[in-house]
């Protein structure tokens, strides 16, 4: 096979693998996260580019036990950075990379025990973004 019909093979798989990557990249995140079972947001996959801050907010109901907070976007090389601020305004954390897990892994994942009730806010910021760069991000209360 010449090199022009090899381009135009790789081209349409790498089209197909576009196209479909970001169903396969929601349901195996959710598959692997072993996050507390039943809150679909968790699958959710969003864009963010270089300096974008995105906002999300969660309701925590009176008496729950733990807020769960995840975020991935699969490629260690770019930095995203994820602040929590409780439901009475104050920053309860804002976390790179590696500060929860000890690793560059484009994964942080943080566990909120007896969390404040009413409604918690959170900031994904891509703080070293190359192109565009899309990542999972979801919370579960339980
Ligand atoms: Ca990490």
């Amino acid at each position: 096979m010449n090199t022009m019909t090899y381009n135009r093979i790789f081209a349409l798989v790498l089209a197909l693998v576009l196209i479909v990557s970001p169903a396969f990249a929601g349901s195996s995140e959710c598959d692997t996260n072993a996050a507390p079972a039943g809150d679909a947001g968790i699958c959710t996959v969003y864009l963010i580019d270089q300096g974008e801050t995105d906002y999300y907010s969660t309701y925590v109901s009176p008496g729950s036990s733990t807020l769960f907070v995840n975020l991935d976007w699969f490629i260690p090389q770019q930095s995203l950075t994820l602040k929590i601020i409780s439901p009475s305004g104050s920053t309860y954390a804002n976390y790179h990379d590696s500060d929860l897990d000890g690793d560059v892994n484009a994964i942080i994942r943080a566990w909120i025990s007896s969390p404040e009730a009413g409604t918690w806010h959170f900031q994904v910021y891509g703080e070293k973004v190359r192109e565009t760069q899309d990542y999972a991000f979801g919370t579960t209360v339980s």
